[in-house]
């Protein structure tokens, strides 16, 4: 693996962040995506001495935006070899009837079609070459609806929708496709679904051990070094005190 080149979207933070670092430690050159400039210059700064990097800053939602920063790539970053569709937030948390509607946009535009349009600015590559790895990052709320949970639920169904469909559509062309489905991981997640309330957030997080970002991009890891011929398709991770998207023991 030691010379694959990785493309992660939402790496400035969490999930992301914790799977750059992973892959940088095991030699992955990487392509690190996110909106805050300041943090991709931390990552580029810090992972650089482990591997090589390039930082590539765009909105998910702006498709403009990433198809001129992937056709800016300069030739060593060309060939991309594992897609980790990870930016995605969930933005609220009250009933359909209280919604609002640019929470709602914010949602389907991200971890919806911003998905998308990644994928589409760099599947047609992995096609070309019969060759390539994306993985998806769901959520139990994919798999699951949970009260005021909605719009965000929906838009991670979706992800779960689009993970089965890009498995079947590159079937043909040697591509492996997996989804992740992680229960509650300690990130910013929550600050930014309760808009900025750190004490809100840290409630979340209260009572038992959540997953850390580390027990995801671990099995990141492992599932993208598995052998050419095996593919994880789908995996939901929960911290052992969750048993549904609603069931969390706190002590
Ligand atoms: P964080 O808030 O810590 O990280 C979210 C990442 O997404 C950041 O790097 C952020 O970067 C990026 N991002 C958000 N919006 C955009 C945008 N419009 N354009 C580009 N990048 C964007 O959360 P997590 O690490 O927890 O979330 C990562 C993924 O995991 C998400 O898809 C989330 O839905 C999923 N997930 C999280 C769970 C949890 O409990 N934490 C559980 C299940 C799934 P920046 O702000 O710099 O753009
Ligand atoms: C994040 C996990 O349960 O807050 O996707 O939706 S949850």
């Amino acid at each position: 693996m030691n010379s694959k080149t990785a493309f992660i979207t939402g790496a400035t933070s969490g999930i992301g962040k914790a799977t750059a670092e992973i892959f940088a430690k095991n030699n992955m050159n990487l392509i690190l995506c996110g909106r805050r400039q300041d943090r991709l210059n931390e990552l580029k700064e810090q992972l650089g001495k482990l591997t090589k990097v390039i930082t590539l800053q765009f909105d998910v939602r702006d498709k403009e935006a990433i198809f001129k920063a992937i056709n800016s790539l300069p030739t060593e970053f060309k060939t991309i070899d594992i897609l980790i569709n990870n930016a995605g937030n969930a933005h609220g948390f009250s009933t359909l009837q209280d919604g609002n509607m640019d929470d709602w946009d914010a949602m389907i535009d991200i971890n919806v079609k911003g998905l998308l349009y990644v994928s589409k600015a760099i599947l047609p590559q992995m096609v070309e070459r019969n060759q390539g790895f994306v993985i998806n990052i769901g959520s139990i709320a994919g798999k699951e609806v949970y009260p005021n949970g909605n719009v965000y639920c929906a838009s991670k169904y979706a992800v779960n929708a689009l993970n089965k469909a890009m498995r079947l559509d590159l079937n043909k062309h040697n591509i492996r496709v997996a989804a992740i489905h992680p229960g509650a991981v300690e990130t910013e997640f929550s600050e930014v679904r309760f808009k900025g309330d750190a004490e809100r957030a840290k409630n979340v997080y209260a009572g038992y051990k959540a997953l850390q970002p580390e027990d995801i991009a671990e099995i990141i890891y492992f599932v993208v070094t598995r052998p050419a011929h095996v593919n994880i398709e789908d995996l939901i991770v929960y911290p052992t005190a969750q048993a549904s998207a609603t069931i969390l023991h706190k002590e």
